[in-house]
């Protein structure tokens, strides 16, 4: 009788013990495979993700190296938008040439620069696969409609022209900046909006959307999600010809009935991305306010405009 409670308790000892030992090996694995998988990759400070499944694109929830490497079996273009008239055809040398440093490094780029004065804007050396082409456009005497302009030049550019070209995606960008880190193919998705630097860690009460309900802009107290800028917007071909489309007929209606959205186009684009929402959205990373200021949950400062005295640039105030 003895004897045969040892031996079941020896049978149970052991099958408790192999039990426990495949557990600890089991979760062992799972750990090093997941970090092997996963690259330690996340972020637990800011969210990474929407509501509606859309990823936020910040440092360290993407692995670039390995992003690159899928990216490049694609052989894409990426036409890349900037406006530089006036006193603004100054800031286009830093903007390019930092962008040959950090923007889409290995891959194919076309910058469309558009300006009123083709003569001051200055030789910088392109890299492989990289071009410019300069395009004349006629000056204008309001800041205000100089950028809200753009959108109807980049409709027309993507339907006259870069559908024929084939570019693959298109980014819109402010020309008063400068590229300090990579800006590469993580961004790409088929309607993108960056984060405004402003508002990014603040209430939505705070929001600086159209509040009238007069304009076509307007989006009531209560509701949105981001405040978007308007200083840098992409996707695809077909949405951002979408995105452009409807901004501009929005602002023509408005001009109609004789207003002007508070924040112009970037009032637009905001009512825009609530209703279509973006696909993919990049953090202030991907365009800060300054270099200089102190940057919290901003743990790289990819893209920032540039200190600039408004009313010495602006045609107006
Ligand atoms: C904000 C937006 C900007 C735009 C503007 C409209 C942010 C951070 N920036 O910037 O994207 O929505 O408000 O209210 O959200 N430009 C010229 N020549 C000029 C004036 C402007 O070429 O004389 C072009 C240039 O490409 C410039 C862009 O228009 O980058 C926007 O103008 P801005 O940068 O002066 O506007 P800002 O800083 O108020």
């Amino acid at each position: 009788m003895r004897l045969r409670q040892s031996v079941h308790f020896f049978l149970l000892g052991m099958f408790v013990g192999l039990s426990l030992s495949g557990l600890i090996y089991l979760g062992l694995a799972s750990i090093w495979f997941g970090n092997h998988l996963t690259g330690n990759l996340g972020r637990t400070d800011v969210a990474s993700v929407t509501q509606w499944l859309a990823p936020i694109v910040w440092e360290g929830t993407f692995d670039g190296t390995l992003i690159d490497s899928i990216y490049k079996q694609q052989n894409l273009t990426i036409a890349t938008t900037i406006f530089a008239l006036g006193k603004y055809t100054r800031f286009s040398k830093d903007f390019l040439e930092s962008a040959e440093e950090h923007y889409f490094v290995g891959f194919r780029v076309h910058y469309y620069l558009f300006t009123d004065q083709p003569e001051a804007i200055p030789n910088v050396k392109l890299g492989q696969e990289r071009y410019l082409t300069v395009k004349k456009v006629p000056s204008m005497n309001r800041w205000q409609d100089i950028s809200m302009g753009r959108m109807e030049i980049l409709e027309k550019l993507i339907q006259n022209e870069l559908a024929k070209e084939e570019a693959d995606y298109i980014f819109c960008l402010d020309v008063d900046t400068k590229f300090y880190g990579r800006w590469g193919v993580e961004s790409l998705d088929r309607l993108v909006g960056v984060i405004h630097p402003w508002f990014f860690d603040v209430p939505r009460f705070i929001f600086t959307y159209e509040r009238r309900p007069e304009s076509q802009a307007y989006i009531p107290a209560g509701v949105g999600d981001y405040y978007y800028t308007a200083a840098a917007f992409g996707g695809s071909l077909k949405d951002v010809l979408h995105l452009t489309k409807t901004c501009r007929e929005q602002m023509n209606i408005d001009a109609e009935n004789s207003i002007e959205a508070i924040w112009h186009e970037e009032s637009h684009l905001n009512k825009y991305f609530l209703y279509n929402k973006p696909s993919k959205l990049l953090s202030p990373e991907y365009l800060w306010r300054d270099i200089s200021m102190s940057a919290g949950q901003v743990k790289i400062i990819r893209f920032s405009h540039v200190t600039k005295n408004k009313a010495e640039v602006r045609p107006n105030l």
